[in-house]
């Protein structure tokens, strides 16, 4: 479970937007329709374009689809976001995998990152997660969230993580 995905990305693509830079995010999180919604709204905030597709849509093909409009637009930066999900579930990383091979196909020469959001708060798990993520998709970084300590996100278990 990761928790801050969505708001992480729509701050980078703020940052990156500042250089003048032009940003393509591919809505891959296409477990919920809200969740479309809501990189929409930081999509928007940061002027990025957004690629979308209907909910139940396959994250790799969404992922495909922005790789092509990133060629076409001569665009700078693609950012991926992704649906929560639990590292011991493998047909849950195998789709993960998925979309890091059509990635690695598409764009072999570019330069990726690929980012694993933890929640701060997350205890001795964090190690179970990270490992298995980076066995699966080679992350390259972390981010940490909900540093400032306060509990006012959505529960993963609540709300939309698959298990
Ligand atoms: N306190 C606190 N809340 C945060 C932080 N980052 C995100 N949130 C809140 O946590 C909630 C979930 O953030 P999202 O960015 O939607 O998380 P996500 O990982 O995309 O979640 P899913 O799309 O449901 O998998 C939102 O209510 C955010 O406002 C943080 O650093 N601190
Ligand atoms: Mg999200």
């Amino acid at each position: 479970m990761e928790f801050g995905k969505t708001t992480s990305i729509g701050k980078i693509a703020n940052r990156i937007k500042k250089e003048g830079k032009e940003v393509i995010i591919a809505a891959a999180d296409t477990f919920r329709a809200a969740a479309v919604e809501q990189v929409e709204i930081w999509a928007n905030r940061s002027n990025s374009k957004i690629v979308k597709r209907e909910e139940g849509t396959d994250p790799a093909s969404v992922v495909y689809e922005a790789i092509q409009e990133l060629k076409n637009d001569d665009a700078d930066v693609l950012i991926c976001d992704t649906a929560g999900r639990l590292h011991n579930k493998k047909y849950l990383m195998d789709e993960l995998l998925k979309i890091k091979k059509v990635i690695d196909k598409e764009l072999p020469e570019a330069k990726k990152e690929v980012l694993l959001v933890l929640d701060a708060t997350t205890g001795q798990n964090a190690i179970a997660q990270v490992k298995a993520f980076k066995e699966t998709v080679d992350i390259t970084g972390l981010i940490l969230t909900k540093l400032d300590g306060t509990a006012k996100g959505r529960s993963c278990y609540r709300n939309s993580c698959r298990k």
